[in-house]
């Protein structure tokens, strides 16, 4: 078994928190600790989503924690909610992306776009796991540009029929409910872009699961289609309007990949430190030759800087003054150096590296999925050349 995780903590880190934060951090760390460690590396050899979790998740309050009591979330404030997704990266990202999904991607826009009725019919059941949602935004030719996406929502005289195709959609096959993003007006009118809640059992309406991913492999991931899909006139998110919607829901969920990433890093550099105590060769363990811990030192130089600057977003944010360009700057360099810290954790276990008894090489392969989605580390690059000189770099 593998030895319990210490923490990672060179600048107490700890020190900066209330007392509630680092409860919340702790009760999840436990349940991360106990329940998912030890099963997360066979089900992403068997490909599958550990779905038995989800009630659990559920009751420590694990989904839409940052939305308001009055609709059964757990009402916390954007620091504890990125400690959450922290410890759950920890344990892996597909695990950490279905709670981001359901509570970022799905109950934030119904939240922030829906009506009070709305609000109310889902958000309870979305918390408490009853419901499951999945976010439909790309499409299989507009992954980087939403603008140009082609699914479009007719009006008719009962509601509306929309027509199109989505593609990478995490917990798609799960879902009993999806927010799908559509035209409603002319195909090259970005204004008109509105968000739709559809209930997965809609005539016309189907997902069918990606196979072959040799990353995020403990995930269901799907392509979903709409074929004359018919929804009522109140299926429409009313508060929903332009690409600036579901861009402010990649914002939430990126804001909690950002933290949940430095959750990976601090696995990956755990279990390396570990390792390079206990395996010995050349008569010494190998933390003992220089190399080993230059690769350890500079783990831990990157984790401690990314988990600064989680802190302090997530204090702007609580603050009401972060921006998503300062969202971007750490989901682009949290999940880059969660990346190397993987790749030279896996690197500094041998061949023992390679094994999913160990987690290295389970995160990295995981990051990469990590470093696409959620808007590119290139998109994410043009998002601040873009901020820092007032130029657009994207065409
Ligand atoms: P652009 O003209 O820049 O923006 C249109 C309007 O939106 C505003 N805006 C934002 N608002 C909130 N948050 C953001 N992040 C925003 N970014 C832009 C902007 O101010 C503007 O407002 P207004 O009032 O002027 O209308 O739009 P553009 O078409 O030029 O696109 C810019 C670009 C390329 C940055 C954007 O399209 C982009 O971010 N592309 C990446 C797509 C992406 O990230 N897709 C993710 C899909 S979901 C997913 O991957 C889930 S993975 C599972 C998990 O999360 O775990
Ligand atoms: P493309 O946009 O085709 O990009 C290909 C390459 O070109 C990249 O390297 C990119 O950086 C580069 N590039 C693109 N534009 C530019 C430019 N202007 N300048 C320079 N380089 C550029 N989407 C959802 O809507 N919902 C989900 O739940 C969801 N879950 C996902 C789960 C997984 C496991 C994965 C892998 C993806 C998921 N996605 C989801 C989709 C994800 O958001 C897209 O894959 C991502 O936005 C990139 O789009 P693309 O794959 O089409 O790549």
């Amino acid at each position: 078994m593998a030895p319990k995780f210490q923490g990672v903590d060179f600048y107490d880190v700890d020190g900066l928190l209330s007392e509630e934060e680092r409860a919340v951090r702790d009760t999840v760390r436990a349940w991360v600790d106990d329940n998912l460690i030890p099963i997360i590396g066979e089900h992403y050899v068997e490909g599958k989503f550990p779905k038995h979790l989800v009630p659990q998740m559920a009751e420590l309050g694990l989904f839409g924690a940052n939305l308001p009591e009055e609709y059964g979330c757990a009402g916390l404030n954007n620091v504890a909610y990125g400690l959450i997704m922290q410890e759950l990266e920890r344990g892996d990202s597909g695990v950490r992306s279905f709670a981001s999904v359901q509570g970022a991607l799905v109950m934030y826009p119904i939240h922030a776009f829906g009506s009070e009725e709305q609000k109310r019919r889902w958000l309870p059941r979305m918390a408490s796991g009853e419901v499951i949602g999945c976010f439909g935004l790309t499409e299989p030719d507009y992954g980087s540009n939403p603008a140009a996406m082609i699914t479009v929502a007719k009006g008719t005289k009962d509601g509306w029929l929309l027509n199109g195709a989505k593609m990478w959609i995490t917990n798609g096959s799960t879902a009993s409910v999806a927010i799908v993003w559509a035209k409603t007006g002319k195909l090259d009118d970005v204004e008109s872009i509105r968000g739709f809640i559809v209930p997965a059992d809609t005539k016309g309406f189907s997902a069918k699961d990606q196979k072959g991913k040799l990353s995020l492999r403990a995930s269901d991931t799907s392509e979903l289609v709409l074929q004359d899909v018919c929804l009522p006139k109140d299926a429409i998110l009313p508060k929903s309007g332009g690409l600036k919607s579901p861009l402010s829901c990649l914002t939430q969920a990126r804001y909690g990949i950002a933290w949940g990433a430095v959750g990976a890093a601090m696995a990956c550099y755990d279990e390396a430190v570990g390792y390079a105590k206990s395996r010995v060769m050349f008569g010494k363990p190998i933390g003992g030759f220089q190399l080993q811990q230059a690769r350890l030192a500079e783990m831990l130089t990157e984790i401690t800087k990314a988990q600064l600057l989680c802190l302090q977003l997530g204090r702007l944010k609580d603050q009401g003054k972060v921006t998503p360009q300062q969202v971007s700057l750490a989901k682009r360099n949290n999940v880059d150096i969660a990346t190397e810290v993987a790749r030279e954790a896996r690197r500094l276990l041998g061949a023992n590296g390679i094994l999913a008894e160990y987690q290295a090489m389970r995160h990295l392969a995981n990051l990469e999925s990590v470093y696409t989605y959620e808007g590119t580390h290139d998109i994410h690059t043009l998002i601040l050349g873009q901020e820092i000189t007032g130029l657009n770099a994207f065409n």
